[in-house]
């Protein structure tokens, strides 16, 4: 049995100061039961907690840690900034460097706004599509998690559908009167809502690969559907990005599926682990954003020198495509290997996954999309994750979320995973 005296100390006196004892929610274990434990070193492919436990992390910080925790690159590019200052509020080299990384690897995004938190992204892109169209609604998906925007915290996913609050207390009903939910992967209530408001669509924001109910697949020809039908009405068609962009590939999610999305929004890869989010797209919808246009954003940290610097030190290690090729192939060993130990405990599970991102729904059919994903049990999730942590496993705590294979993990992790999880699926 893992010892655990120390994280739980720790989490007694977080619970005195930090509501719940967590600076965000999903971290506090509700989903899976039990106290969370606390991480006090993070390297490579491993996470060490307060007791000296060690784990095999497939959270990676919930993404951004996609060459694996604390590359070398990457620490030295903060420290050698922070010799400089840890923070400008004035234009910086750094920023003008990240723009172009991210402009040359996404053909969409002419021009790039840095911001800090996927959260904000997403909040400044929808109201740039609004004062860019002129128009007021915005649809989303059930089961898309796009950050906890007020208008969009409705039958979200990631925590708010762990929590089983879809619907966030605190959000005025006017707040969301302008959001229309529809359900992912189901080409007719699109239809439907474009011939109810179609003038009145300012667009579509949605995640390519929704990762925030699990991880479940556009159905051919949807995401060409989507970019038709805005198209056709000059709604704006936006992908959140911050999970899939630069994790699926230099062009995300965008590049995986030859879409071209008028706005695209990015966090987690491109900060290198320090706090950013970025969104981009068409010059001629950018330059509506102040001061070159009315649409207000702005930020006290946008494009902060440390934050810049371990961004840039990412991209470009992804720059030759050599850590897309090896995450990918161990994604699929894992995949494969899991479906294995599921099968030889006679347990029903669907892996699904792309590229490095994957999610083991304890379910008997495909998930496509979040009532499809609601049907998965979720009980026995938790004795898996419980396991696995047994095990030195650390797997996200929900069935409602993505995990991640960095390149600092390798055939031997691969394996041990395995090999705990033929040994905990048989006990689940
Ligand atoms: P942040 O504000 O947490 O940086 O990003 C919000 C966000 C936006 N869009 C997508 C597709 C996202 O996945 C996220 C954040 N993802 C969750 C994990 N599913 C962050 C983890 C957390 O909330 O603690």
């Amino acid at each position: 049995m893992r010892s655990s005296a120390e994280s739980q100390s720790l989490f007694e006196k977080a619970q005195q100061w930090i509501p719940g004892g967590v600076n965000s929610p999903v971290r506090a274990f509700h989903a899976v039961g039990g106290n969370p434990f606390f991480a006090v070193r993070v390297s490579g492919a491993t996470v060490w907690d307060a007791d000296g436990n060690e784990y095999i992390d497939y959270v990676g910080t919930w993404g951004p840690a996609i060459l694996g925790h604390a590359p070398r690159v990457v620490v030295e590019a903060v420290k050698k900034a922070a010799e400089h200052g840890t923070s400008f509020g004035i234009p910086n080299p750094l920023e003008v460097r990240m723009a172009e990384l991210v402009v040359n690897a996404v053909p969409s995004v002419e021009k790039v706004r840095m911001c800090n938190s996927g959260t904000e992204a997403t909040m400044s892109a929808i109201r740039l599509a609004r004062g860019f169209t002129k128009r007021n609604k915005i649809i989303k998906f059930e089961g898309c998690y796009h950050g906890h925007v007020d208008s969009l915290l409705v039958k979200a996913g990631s925590g708010a559908l762990t929590l089983g609050q879809p619907d966030s207390a605190g959000v005025p009903p006017e707040f969301t009167s302008q959001t229309i939910v529809l359900p992912f992967n189901d080409v007719e209530t699109v239809r439907g809502a474009f011939a109810e408001h179609g003038r009145d669509i300012a667009g579509i924001i949605l995640e390519p690969v929704p990762a925030n109910a699990g991880l479940y697949l556009p159905r051919d020809g949807y995401l060409e559907f989507l970019r038709e039908i805005t198209a056709e009405h000059e709604s704006l068609l936006i992908f959140d990005e911050v999970m899939t962009g630069f994790r699926l590939g230099l062009a995300g999610a965008q590049g995986r599926f030859g879409i071209a999305p008028d706005l695209s929004c990015f966090g987690k890869v491109i900060g290198g682990g320090l706090p950013v989010g970025a969104f981009g797209g068409r010059s001629e919808i950018m330059d509506c954003l102040a001061p070159a246009g009315p649409v207000y954003q702005a930020g006290t940290l946008s494009g902060n020198p440390l934050a810049m610097a371990a961004g840039v030190a990412v991209l470009e290690a992804l720059e030759d495509g050599s850590v897309y090729k090896k995450i990918d192939a161990l994604g699929q060993e894992l995949s494969d290997g899991l479906a294995k130990a599921a099968m030889a405990a006679g347990v029903a599970v669907q892996l699904q996954r792309i590229g490095s991102m994957s999610c083991c729904y304890f379910a008997d059919a495909p998930v496509y999309n979040m009532t499809d994903a609601m049907q998965s049990d979720r009980n026995r999730f938790g004795k898996y994750f419980h396991g696995m942590l047994e095990e030195g496993v650390y797997i996200a705590p929900s069935q409602f979320e993505a995990g991640f294979i960095s390149a600092a993990h390798d055939e031997g992790a691969i394996e041990e995973t395995v090999a705990a999880a033929t040994k905990v699926m048989k006990t689940i």
